[in-house]
């Protein structure tokens, strides 16, 4: 078989590689579509790093995918040539080029992202000086920053099929939204009563695990007033896709207007005014008509769990 010869011409590389650097570049600095928006200060870090990596997948896959597609047309079979192509024992070049250049990636890679990992205070020692015991578990708690307004501190409780928060400085528990105010650091102190869920908001960028007899902590810095939902990530049962709630983030006056109407509230009367899906529906089947439960649904069934003495 006859191989045509390939152009070595420096010039000629050195611009199909400068070619692949902006379709790389480019399709990292348009990716912003791919994701939801960023509402949290860690989201930024998150987003900068996906986009990194973005740009080095589009470069390797339009180099290999550039590669074939040249190949396939300069090196096709010619009419009447039956022969055999000439056997090629290892190129030395060849060998470090394709070596090199993936080792210097994966490095880069792994050291950025170590470094973002380290930036959120993933495995640093947990906030607020409570030990239970827990030490060695993976959880994203941001460094203290003594000149920073201190954290607010939220109180999570997940159990199927619900999310249960409290804000401990201010007196108010049994709460089935979130409220977060802009700009403010949080800290979640997050407990299971049953099975391992997991704390999600996509717009956060952030995902912690909640994990029966243990406290897990999701540090972090809402950036972007509005409406976005927390998903429990963690497969958890039955009804684990209606383990949706709404996290509202808002500035600080509407933040603790709505705490104040909130604490006015005894918790046994929220409890009581909202509308028993368990009665309603039967526990633990919720109404077909609300295949996910709403946010006001979810005390509901934490309260017929409770009347059983779960
Ligand atoms: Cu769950």
């Amino acid at each position: 078989m006859r191989i045509p010869r390939i152009n070595q011409n420096w010039s000629y590389i050195v611009s199909c590689g400068a070619l692949l650097a902006l379709a790389g570049g480019w399709f990292a600095l348009t990716s912003g579509w791919l994701m939801p928006v960023e509402a949290s200060k860690e989201s930024v870090q998150i987003d900068d790093l996906f986009r990194w990596m973005l740009g080095f997948a589009a470069v390797i896959f339009l180099g290999v995918q550039g590669v074939l597609i040249y190949a396939a047309f300069a090196f096709r079979r010619v009419k009447g040539d039956n022969g055999d192509g000439p056997h090629i024992h290892g190129d030395i070049k060849l060998e470090i080029f394709w070596t090199l250049i993936p080792t210097v990636l994966v490095l880069y890679l792994a050291i950025y992202s170590f470094d973002v990992f380290q930036q959120l205070g993933a495995g640093s020692p947990m906030w607020g000086g409570h030990d239970h015991g827990d030490a060695g578990l993976p959880r994203i708690v941001a460094p203290i920053d003594k000149s920073a307004v201190p954290p607010l501190k939220i109180e999570v409780q997940a159990m199927q099929f619900a999310w249960i928060f409290a804000y401990p400085s201010k007196k108010v528990e049994g709460m089935a939204e979130l409220h977060l105010p802009v700009g403010q650091p949080v800290v979640l102190e997050m407990k299971s009563n049953d099975v391992i869920h997991a704390f999600w908001v996509p717009e956060f960028r952030l995902k912690q695990d909640v994990i029966p007899g243990r406290t897990t902590n999701l540090s972090f810095t809402p950036t972007r007033p509005g409406k976005y939902q927390l998903r429990c990530a963690e497969l958890c049962g039955p009804y684990h896709g209606g383990m949706v709630v709404d996290v509202y983030v808002e500035d600080q006056k509407s933040f603790d207007k709505w705490l104040t109407s909130q604490a006015a509230v005894p918790s046994a009367t929220r409890l009581a005014q909202l509308p028993d899906l368990a009665t309603t529906a039967g526990y633990p089947v919720p109404a077909a008509t609300t295949p996910v439960l709403r946010s006001d649904q979810t005390l509901a069934v934490v309260r017929h769990l409770r009347s059983q003495g779960q």
